[in-house]
């Protein structure tokens, strides 16, 4: 397969200016005749063939103006149909026959159990008719949708539907129209027995909308939550973005074969049932929260995507990480902010650092790929996300909001790039921002070495910053980037946030630094006291930040800093550098000894009267075996699981008293509501419950225990189920494994979370569990759900079993892709990623998870797969 590059772009030769479609659905032979209106692109020059995509159609007719081309007028290929003479402006019809019933990549139009759906983003409309499948064609579009009136009695498109009735056979019909122009990716078409809960939305402008949740009927008492966060959505995007919703209605659709997590086709968003559907009963808080956040993040893109979209697909980044930017202050305003960005950056300095670090590492704009939907990634969504954020906080919310503001008006129907969105920002602030777009050409995670001195004599404080973004695949070369440092100075008398004062300037306590040069030197002065820097504040920049803290400093920001994600930061760190010794003890068979400042610092965290039990909860959290992972120059699993598993134990011994009082104060038999007041009481009460449970006694196993039985919400009992089967107690772990199950057998989506829990428990039995439960009829590997609940959980979250010594994890895991490669190229490429990270662990496993890749290589691969593996054995 041939790489697609950026410089390469040019308009297309003809654009679409509408499109015509009709289905005639059939599991084995769905017809689709297309008319499309075109013309010659003003740009291009007069004359050219007619280009179009296309994979998997079987053509039966094409004319263009009514006339059937002969077969030299045109060349059919394995990927698309080219016309060799065409007029400047025309006609052109065609006929395909296509098999939904086939499609198990889940890509243009595919049957999930009875019903078809489509999913199009990025390239599968080229799956469903010849047409230009690139976003810069945008077209109005009117859709025929013709099926059976018994078994697809809900037949829907993009768009209000105009026309309906019935035809011959006991079939029927509904056309949609959509007036807005739009590209071929935010196609969609579901069809099915449905059902649908209706709201109503009255826009800021009094229009009114109606909102239709279609499920399939055992479904219906799973909406209430989405629905309730898209009204949400819509009010906080009128508010805060001044953007109000299009047209009259607006539907999402769960379906349960889906590749990623929803998708934002105009007016009919396509969901996975995983992320829309929730009931306390079924779904966790977590789950909650990213229901929510998922149906904000797609109603956003109606415009951060829809009615303003990317030129090509390197402009990934222009609608996702906005979109995500957006999204993520959706959820800091509705729920805890605090912790909001907690878990944000505890996710992306895990996993996005590790994809930044790694073999297919790649900038928030790239230059080059093979697969598209290889490149929806961390780097992508995430990294772009926090591009964005610090593009809002270098201009400042007025200015970046006028920016946006003009970017919607100005681009409005078009398809743009990341400069366009930039340029505005530009324009709104008067700042020069052609330092800061590297940030967008630029891979890897740049690296922040400070130091600081208290100069008593001067009342001065001086802090040395040197940056350095390590080579990348291709990019071995690095310049520095623009980044803002957000910073306090906190005293170590007072305890306060110190008045800062830079180049004669007053900065307030609370300030931004710039840091643009590889080394670069800021003296504050008047600083009265000897401080303790608190730096980078809020995450206020995607990089690595090392600074000689001691562990007295830690435990002082810890108890002082005013930035209460540094604080929390602090007490991460505080841990790191106990889990360290930890780790370098187990590994040369020294005495593991507990560092009693981490257990001093919790003591003081769980005898304060905290007002946030979210943040108080995250404080309480220790550094996940991933995060500890990325931290170290090799990856030793199992001393990392050993030394975690020592201080969580070490704690629970020593504060046994105190997280059993967090436990009670916490418990509450009120009626379950995902509100941000009880889900951070349970959070605490859960991560108090642990650290109970840690050590296997009586009391803590009849806590669980009594938990689980009482069954009062799924947040409460999968988290006592998760405990119990994570014991070293079998005898406890399998006979609620079995309760569960039963109970639950009906409910796919909870049969994922019985999957996960026990494929990422630490026992030894893991693996052989995987096999086991791969045969389970609950189970299919043509489910991307239930590939990412067995096989995702035990190959990304259970490392001391995926690592295993003998090299079975990897073989399985390799197993699996090669299977997948063949039915699901998109989810086989993604579930590989554990095994392409093979330089992080040592020379025996090294050797083993190459010597799978090698295999996998060995086999006939899809593009997808193809990429993946030549990256990581590069
Ligand atoms: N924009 C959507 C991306 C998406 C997707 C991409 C490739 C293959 C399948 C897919 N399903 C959804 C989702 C989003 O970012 O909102
Ligand atoms: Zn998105």
């Amino acid at each position: 397969p041939k790489p697609t590059y950026l410089r390469d772009y040019r308009p297309p030769a003809y654009r679409v200016t509408h499109t015509e479609l009709t289905f005639d659905l059939d599991p084995a032979a769905t017809r689709v005749k297309a008319r499309l209106h075109l013309e010659r692109h003003p740009e291009r020059e007069s004359g050219l063939p007619l280009t179009l995509d296309g994979e998997r159609l079987v053509l039966k007719a094409i004319a263009i103006d009514g006339q059937p081309l002969e077969e030299d007028e045109y060349a059919l290929t394995e990927d698309g149909l080219t016309v060799h003479r065409v007029p400047e402006r025309f006609l052109l019809d065609t006929e395909v026959e296509i098999a939904p019933e086939a499609n198990t990549a889940l890509e243009g139009l595919y049957q999930s159990g009875g019903m078809y759906c489509t999913q199009c983003e990025a390239e599968g409309f080229r799956r469903i008719t010849y047409y230009p499948d690139r976003p810069d064609v945008m077209a109005t579009f009117a859709t025929t949708v013709i099926g059976d009136a018994k078994r697809e009695p809900v037949l829907l498109s993009n768009g209000n539907p105009v026309e309906r009735g019935e035809l011959p056979g006991g079939r029927h019909f509904v056309t949609w129209e959509d007036p807005h122009p739009k590209p071929c990716y935010l196609f969609a078409l579901v069809a099915g027995d449905l059902e649908k809960v209706e709201d109503r939305f009255t826009t800021m402008s009094g229009r009114e909308v109606t909102l239709q949740i279609w499920v399939e009927a055992e479904n219906l008492g799973k909406t209430d939550h989405a629905m309730a966060s898209l009204k949400r959505a819509m009010t906080w995007d009128e508010q805060t973005y001044g953007r109000e919703y299009d047209l009259d209605r607006f539907m999402i659709v769960a379906v349960n074969d889906f590749n990623m997590g929803a998708m934002e086709n105009k007016g009919l968003n396509i969901f996975n049932s995983a992320a829309v559907l929730t009931h306390p009963h079924t779904a966790t808080d977590a789950a909650f929260q990213r229901v929510e956040g998922i149906v904000a993040h797609e109603y956003f893109h109606n415009w951060s995507g829809n009615r303003v979209t990317c030129r090509d697909w390197f402009q990934l980044s222009l609608k996702e990480g906005f979109t995500v930017f957006r999204d993520q202050c959706f959820s800091a305003d509705t729920n805890s902010a605090p912790v909001k960005r907690i878990e944000d950056v505890s996710f992306f300095r895990t996993a996005q650092f590790a994809e930044d670090a790694g073999p297919t590492a790649h900038p928030i704009r790239p230059d080059h790929y093979i697969e598209i939907t290889n490149f929806y990634t961390l780097t992508i969504y995430e990294k772009g996300a926090e591009v964005v954020r610090m593009l809002r906080n270098l201009v400042g919310w007025e200015a970046f909001r006028r920016g946006s503001d003009r970017y919607f008006e100005r681009f409005d129907g078009q398809a743009v790039t990341i400069e366009d969105f930039v340029g505005c920002m530009e324009e709104a602030s008067g700042q020069d921002l052609s330092q800061f777009m590297r940030w967008y050409s630029q891979a890897g995670t740049p690296e922040i070495d400070a130091h600081g001195e208290y100069d008593y004599a001067n009342a001065e404080y001086r802090l040395i910053l040197r940056q350095r973004t390590p080579a990348t695949p291709d990019q071995p070369d690095k310049l520095p980037l623009h980044i803002p440092i957000r910073l306090g100075l906190v005293g170590t008398k007072s305890g306060r946030d110190l008045p800062l004062t830079l180049d004669g300037e007053s900065l307030g306590t609370d300030a931004v630094i710039h840091l643009r040069e590889d080394e670069q030197e800021f003296v504050f002065t008047e600083v009265s006291e000897a401080p303790v820097p608190s730096l980078a504040r809020g995450f206020s920049a995607p990089v690595k930040l090392r600074f000689p803290y001691g562990r007295e400093d830690l435990a002082f920001l810890l108890a002082n800093d005013s930035d209460g994600f540094n604080r929390w930061d602090a007490g991460q760190r505080l841990a790191m550098l106990a889990l360290d010794d930890l780790i370098a003890a187990h590994r040369n068979g020294v005495e593991k000894v507990m560092d009693s400042r981490v257990v001093e610092a919790f003591r003081t965290l769980l005898s304060q009267d905290s007002d946030d039990k979210a943040v108080l909860a995250e404080m309480l959290t220790l550094p996940s075996e991933a995060y500890i992972a990325e931290q170290q120059p090799l990856v030793d699993v199992d001393a990392i699981h050993a030394a975690r598993t020592f201080v969580k134990q070490s704690l629970a011994m020593a504060l046994r008293d105190e997280f059993l009082a967090v436990f009670e104060a916490n418990r509450s038999e009120a009626p379950y509501a995902p509100e941000p007041e009880q889900i951070a009481a349970r959070s605490l009460k859960n991560v108090a419950l642990s650290y109970l449970m840690a050590i296997e006694d009586e009391e803590g196993i009849e806590l669980v225990q009594r938990q689980f039985a009482a069954d009062h919400n799924m947040t409460d009992v999968r988290h006592a189920l998760t405990l119990l089967v994570h014991s070293s107690r079998d005898d406890l772990a399998e006979p609620a494994l079995r309760r569960f199950g039963e109970k639950w057998a009906h409910d796919p989506l909870v049969m994922d979370q019985w999957f996960s829990i026990q494929v990422t428990r630490p026992q030894p039995d893991a693996l052989e569990r995987v096999k086991f439960l791969m045969e389970h009829p609950a189970f299919s590997l043509k489910n991307p759900n239930k590939v990412r609940a067995l096989i995702g959980a035990f190959a990304g979250q259970n490392r001391v079993n995926f690592h295993r010594a003998d090299g079975e994890g990897y073989r399985l895991l390799a197993d699996v892709v090669i299977e997948l490669n063949r039915l699901n190229p998109e989810i086989a490429a993604r579930i590989i990623t554990p095994l392409t990270r093979w330089q992080r662990f040592d020379e025996a496993r090294q050797a083993l998870m190459k010597a799978e890749l090698e295999r996998i290589r060995a086999e006939e691969l899809s593009p997808n797969v193809y990429e993946v593996v030549q990256k990581a054995l590069a």
